[in-house]
């Protein structure tokens, strides 16, 4: 167990949880740190896992794959899905794995009776509002790309599925979650890995979410996205882009404002893609 867990006293709370998409980015992140809160923790991605530890399941899945993606919630009290595409690519891909495969994962999660999915949604699903409004989870979606368009897939099936059937979730919009901040619009959307698995923890233990949408970002000092409806999840965030601010501004000095990418919260997403 990760003896810098920061999000909660070290707790077991679920005898197993399952984290998709485990061998990408933020799967990698939260690998060490779930095990803090599961005595079992299974993982799956298509990528290679290296080798399971000793409260470790490996599981490779593809999410297309119903018979697979079935297996995978047998036996699970709740779902960290990551899994899936995470970038603006073409449709097939996106289909495939954010489309297909998030109704795989509810149709199993129903089957199996599972009541708890952390989804990991994005920013994306707004992308196209611009940098100079702040709007909250009951906005409209304003996809910026093919990937965003899934990303608003996927909150709609989660509310589907608590509608219909009282599986809760937890629709996490994350911003940019790195180890540190990488740009000057990072400056805005950057979520810290600490603040990360604070959110993670707070969604899957808080005693009701019903269908929740939270933005994933920081106590950044400026930002675009109001969280003040998500109180009831109690996530707190603790870490700051703002120490990172003098370095990023001083090496994008200017900003071209004829530039998409720098009127738009989705960034350089709203123009990467397949319309080329
Ligand atoms: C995302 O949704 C991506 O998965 C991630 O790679 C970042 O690019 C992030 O958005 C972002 O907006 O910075």
């Amino acid at each position: 167990m990760p003896p810098d867990s920061p999000a909660h006293p070290t707790s077991i709370r679920f005898s197993r949880l399952l984290l998709t998409g485990a061998a990408g980015g933020l799967g990698c992140t939260l690998r060490p740190r779930l095990a803090a809160y599961c005595r079992r923790l299974r993982l799956s991605d298509i990528e290679a896992l290296g080798e399971a530890a000793a409260h470790e399941e490996l599981q490779p899945a593809r999410l297309e794959d119903a018979t697979a993606v079935h297996a995978l919630l047998d036996g699970v009290d709740a779902v960290v899905h990551l899994g899936g595409v995470s970038t603006e690519q073409p449709w097939a891909p996106i289909l495939r794995a954010n489309i297909e495969g998030a109704f795989h994962l509810y149709e199993a999660a129903r089957k199996h009776g599972v009541k708890r999915i952390v989804f990991a949604s994005s920013n994306h699903v707004t992308g196209f509002y611009r940098q100079d409004e702040v709007i909250s989870p009951h906005d409209p979606v304003r996809p910026d790309g093919l990937y965003g368009l899934s990303k608003a897939f996927g909150e709609n099936l989660a509310r589907l599925y608590f509608d219909r059937h009282g599986i809760e979730t937890v629709c996490l919009r994350i911003g940019s979650s790195f180890a540190e901040p990488k740009n000057r619009r990072m400056l805005a959307t950057w979520l810290s890995y600490d603040d990360l698995e604070r959110l993670v923890v707070a969604s899957l233990t808080a005693p009701v979410v019903g269908f929740s949408v939270i933005y994933g970002l920081s106590d950044n000092t400026t930002g675009w996205w109001d969280n003040t409806g998500a109180r009831h999840i109690g996530y707190r965030p603790q870490d700051s882009s703002e120490p990172f601010r003098a370095a990023l501004e001083a090496a994008e000095p200017t900003l071209d404002t004829g530039d998409p990418a720098a009127l738009y919260q989705g960034g350089a997403f709203v123009r990467t893609g397949p319309f080329d």
